[in-house]
């Protein structure tokens, strides 16, 4: 145990193996919707703009095809989590193994999560996987923060994407769920495109500082889209660690 400081206040929270206040935000989504893209994608903004902020790197059980079989996880020191004077705080985030059949691994996976970024598919063929994707959260996870990244909007018309948006906002809330925010579009396939093109662009030295790190105000949009959906849920996780924390008495 350590005490985490945010403010003027103060409680005890669980640390991690390397002794910090540790929090733990699971990405689920159906198979192939880009959960482990997002973490890759993820590793590598924090090693560009900010790399002593990279705890550790990504971790991934995948089969020999990139099917994770168990889970991926990379953790982050929270400085970008705005815990203005706060103590720091390690960000465990973990992605699962979204085929079907993998169950039980993803039961394990989202085991004592402090907070659940939903990544959903936009495509309307993909609703049931998507509405199972919200029974498991409903049904193991129910009362988290909760964000819902609808990811892949670069490969659907605008039309699909409003339908799939508002299928999935009736049905997580029908299942008692809410996401702190509407749902976030996103694309990884762009963000990482923006950065790149950033990243060789003749003008990328306005966008470096003397440590040649990016500089977050140079951050594309697309790439913050995602980073804002990360943000929100560890934010609300870590707020909700010191409600109860301190409505448990214990200040
Ligand atoms: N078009 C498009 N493809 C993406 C996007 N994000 C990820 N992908 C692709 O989707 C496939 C599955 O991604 P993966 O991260 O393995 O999915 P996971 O099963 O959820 O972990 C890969 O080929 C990715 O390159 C995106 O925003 N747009
Ligand atoms: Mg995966």
């Amino acid at each position: 145990m350590t005490r985490l400081v945010v403010g003027s206040m103060s409680v005890p929270v669980s640390t991690d193996h390397s002794g910090y206040p540790a929090f733990k935000l699971v990405v689920h989504g159906p198979a192939g919707v880009g959960k482990t893209t997002v973490l890759r994608v993820l590793g590598a903004l924090k090693k560009i703009e900010d790399p002593p902020k990279l705890a550790s790197e990504l971790a991934s059980i995948e089969a020999p095809s990139g099917e994770t079989l168990f889970f991926d996880k990379i953790t982050f020191h929270a400085g970008e989590f705005d815990l203005e004077k706060g103590s720091g705080v390690r960000l465990h985030v973990w992605a699962t193994a979204g085929a079907k059949h993998h169950i039980q691994q993803r039961k394990i996976t989202m085991e004592g999560a402090d907070g659940i970024i939903l990544l959903l598919s936009p495509f309307q063929k993909d609703l049931q996987d998507n509405r199972e994707v919200i029974d498991e959260v409903s049904a193991f996870l129910p009362k988290l923060p909760l964000q819902i990244l609808i990811n892949k909007a670069d490969s659907v018309s605008r039309q699909e994407l409003l339908e799939t948006t508002d299928e999935i906002m009736n049905y997580a809330s029908e299942k008692g769920l809410s996401s702190i925010e509407e749902p976030i579009a996103v694309s990884v396939l762009h963000a990482t495109r923006d950065l790149l093109a950033l990243l060789s662009s003749p003008n990328v030295y306005q966008c470096l500082t003397i440590e040649k790190r990016l500089k977050r105000e140079c951050r594309p949009e697309s790439m913050d889209l995602i980073a804002k959906g990360f943000r929100l849920v560890a934010y609300q996780a870590i707020l909700n660690r010191l409600r109860h924390s301190s409505s448990a008495g214990s200040k």
